[in-house]
């Protein structure tokens, strides 16, 4: 099956981090493509996922599996399990992997404003979505149970979500003022999936 990715995207990174975290690097073939922004063609992308977005998985078969929550649970199907527990901490650790992804769709709009020329930036949808960003991270600083328990897809996309907010400079240091998640993505960052898959241009 093939994986196709950016190597900034931080949907795209938790999908190829999931991959090595759950041991299928055999199975899957990463395929990298350009950066492209939403309002740029990319055929090669639009046919394998008429959304156009990245990451996408191709199966063997020809068959389609997007988004990036779902490909993580394609793959921890795959794998037997790892990545997305069973029971009831299934429901906090998916939750946990939402409010991450929310951050990156926040951040993605945030980007977008980033790269207009300063005269067509809107102040107001800018500080809309950095303030859905900041409460969200205030939030899970708040809460430790988030951050407990084995590492699992609701904290690999929480550490995609702030490794790429920091890359893209979103918003402020996402990490002043949150001393617990300052020391819980230090200690994360040495993942071998997360070493592997750092964002870049
Ligand atoms: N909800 C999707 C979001 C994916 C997404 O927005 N990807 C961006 C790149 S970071 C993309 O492909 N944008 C290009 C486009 O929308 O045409 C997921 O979790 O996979």
């Amino acid at each position: 099956m093939r994986l196709i990715v950016t190597r900034a995207s931080p949907y795209a990174r938790k999908t190829r981090a999931a991959v090595i975290e759950l041991g299928l690097e055999d199975r899957v073939e990463i395929v990298e493509v350009p950066i492209r922004l939403p309002q740029q063609s990319k055929p090669d992308v639009e046919a394998v996922n008429p959304l156009g977005k990245i990451p996408v998985l191709e199966l063997d078969d020809g068959r389609l599996i997007a988004d990036s929550p779902v490909i993580v649970a394609y793959l921890d199907d795959l794998a037997g399990g790892g990545l997305i527990p069973r029971g009831a901490d299934k429901w906090r650790v998916l939750t946990l992997e939402a409010l991450a992804d929310g951050c990156m769709d926040a951040g993605f709009v945030l980007r977008m404003e980033q790269l207009k020329a300063e005269e067509r930036r809107d102040p107001a949808e800018v500080a809309a979505y950095t303030a859905k960003i900041e409460r969200t991270l205030d939030r899970i600083e708040q809460e430790p149970h988030w951050l407990a328990g084995d590492f699992n897809v609701g904290q690999l996309a929480l550490a995609c979500a702030l490794d790429w907010i920091v890359f893209r400079g979103l918003v402020a240091d996402p990490l002043a003022g949150r001393p617990r998640l300052r020391d819980w993505l230090a200690a994360t960052r040495g993942r071998p999936s997360l070493a592997a898959t750092r964002p870049s241009t």
